[in-house]
């Protein structure tokens, strides 16, 4: 009895940590901009199949309309109101791809904007998604209800100015925004009853946008009002999905460990670390990665959601600077992201994006803004290509073969420990997860030829980066792996992709 009680405990404690991905599904991929038509349809077609664990999804409830630039993707990162109604959808269309995604096991988690609503200087009208009036200048947006009283005007009505005063950033404004009063029992409940529909819809998490901008005791607040998860596909007693936007580069006033308490944080220092060693920038080099996780002062792996890039800093918002890695430099990319999927530490999201026209003037990309593929402001469709791959500008990284596998590699390797590290005290590294996977990387600008221990059980194993095993073939490199778990590899620094990857479930 006791010992139930003390797991049922360390479940409860632990709830808001855990992703509620079913079984063995270790990633999730976040749709930038997709309709939710789209979405039902590829948690069907592709993600349940190829074994992501769920979406974040954009923020799905009614936000301004901006003309000038024309439909900017930033505009719904300023609410109007709580409606479902946005230019991926409405409601019903919001519901039925919670129900078809869950219903495959693939899970929902909704980007949460409850730091602020719209910019101050938005105007007045009904120039939002949903046609809801609102008046910036008087702070009414009758649709919650909001008005004047729920807003930190009276605390400060200015810009956030300096990042070491943390009094400043989390009651200031954040780029204009009218930001919230969370310390207003009235606003707290506001906020969760949005925060409760979804719930209530099926969703099983958040992403809590701005958190860095919030008081964490305020955010406790509001997620103590939060219902369980939705007994339909959710175990009784399930707690959301929390993981909150926190930039915490260092060197500011604010650390991302004082919202550990609340959930998760995104783990910026990831990918900006992460990006200047696959780029050798800094004298960087491979080989240093060898204690990456909490070893590079990254926060705990229990607390962490990691990722490449965001929808922010592949475009120069947000924080992690130039040398994020992006789309837009593939072949490093596909080894960043490969190395993320086949590590350890963290809870893994995959970015998936849109292409845009990108145009740097000054080192400044003029077209930072431009919104997701679209006509006269309606999101097109996510076309698929009959090589699986997307069409209508949509990139889709999510289903390039080497993210894809790398995705199922995570999956088959869960659990198991770090191992087999090897360096050649440069840019070729490689290591194991146990006995069930094995990667090797060469970022040198020289060959790799060389034999090392894998821990795997001796057979031939298909190479998930070049090709994939298809009833029992193999359409890319075939590695050998002897009785003593060594295996012979060679790759060369001109490889279309350098880097090899096997697992249990590769093997011939
Ligand atoms: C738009 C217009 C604005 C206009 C405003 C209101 O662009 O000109 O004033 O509307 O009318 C997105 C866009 C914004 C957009 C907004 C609303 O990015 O451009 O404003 O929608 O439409 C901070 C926050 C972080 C935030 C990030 C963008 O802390 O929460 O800025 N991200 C989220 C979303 C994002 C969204 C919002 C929040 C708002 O993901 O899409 O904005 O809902 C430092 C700080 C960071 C700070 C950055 C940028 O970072 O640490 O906390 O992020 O500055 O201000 C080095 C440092 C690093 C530093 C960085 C940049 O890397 O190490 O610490 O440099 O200085």
């Amino acid at each position: 009895m006791k010992f139930f009680l003390l797991l049922s405990l360390l479940g409860l404690c632990s709830a808001q940590y855990d992703p509620h991905t079913q079984y063995g599904r270790t990633a999730i991929v976040h749709l930038f901009e997709w309709r939710w038509v789209d979405i039902a349809k590829e948690c069907e077609r592709y993600l349940a199949p190829k074994g992501f664990g769920g979406v974040q999804v954009s923020p799905p409830n009614e936000n301004i309309v901006v003309h000038n630039p024309f439909r900017p993707w930033w505009e719904r990162y300023q609410p109007i109101s709580y409606k479902i109604c946005t230019r991926s959808g409405n409601e019903n269309e919001f519901r039925d791809m919670v129900t078809r995604c869950n219903n495959v096991g693939v899970r929902i988690y909704v980007d949460a904007v409850i730091n602020h609503m719209c910019g101050a200087g938005g105007g007045s009208g009904t120039s939002s998604t949903c046609g809801s009036y609102y008046n910036a200048g008087n702070r009414e947006f009758p649709s919650v209800p909001y008005s004047g009283w729920d807003f930190n005007d009276n605390k400060c009505d200015g810009e956030i100015s300096n990042y070491n005063d943390a009094y400043q950033v989390r009651n200031c404004r954040l780029s204009g925004l009218l930001d919230l009063a969370l310390e207003k029992d009235y606003v707290r409940t506001k906020i969760a009853d949005y925060m409760n529909h979804l719930i209530d819809i099926g969703v099983a998490g958040f992403r809590l946008d701005a958190a860095k901008h919030m008081w964490p005791g305020d955010i406790k607040a509001v997620l103590d009002k939060l219902h369980n998860l939705n007994t339909r596909w959710f175990s009784q007693g399930s707690r959301p999905f929390i993981f909150q936007e926190v930039i915490d580069l260092g060197g500011e006033a604010i650390k991302s460990s004082e919202y550990f308490g609340n959930g998760r944080v995104t783990e910026f220092k990831f990918g900006a670390k992460l990006g200047t060693v696959i780029r050798k920038w800094n004298g960087e080099k491979m080989s240093y990665l060898k204690n990456w996780g909490e070893g590079w002062g990254l926060v705990p792996s229990d607390r962490a959601l990691v990722f490449v890039d965001n929808h922010d800093n592949q475009r120069g918002h947000g924080a992690g600077g130039a040398s994020i890695l992006t789309f837009w430099d593939a072949r490093m990319y596909k080894m960043a992201v490969g190395f993320m999927l086949a590590h350890p530490y963290g809870f893994t999201r995959v970015m998936s994006s849109y292409r845009w026209p990108r145009n740097f003037q000054n080192g400044k990309d003029v077209n930072d803004w431009v919104g997701p593929p679209n006509n006269n402001g309606a999101t097109k469709e996510v076309t698929i290509n009959p090589d699986t791959t997307c069409g209508n500008d949509w990139v889709c990284e999510h289903r390039w073969r080497q993210i894809r596998n790398m995705v199922a590699f995570r999956n088959v390797v869960n659990g198991q420990p770090f191992s087999n590290w090897w360096d050649n005290g440069s840019n070729q590294v490689a290591f194991g997860r146990g006995n069930r996977g094995f990667i090797v990387f060469n970022n040198d600008d020289w060959s790799l030829s060389t034999t090392l221990q894998t821990g795997l059980p001796g057979g031939t194993y298909c190479d998930v980066i070049s090709g994939d095993k298809i009833d029992g073939n193999c359409s890319g490199i075939k590695v050998h792996v002897g009785s003593d778990g060594r295996a012979h590899f060679s790759i060369s620094n001109s490889a279309e992709d350098p880097f090899i990857a096997i697992h249990a479930e590769s093997k011939l």
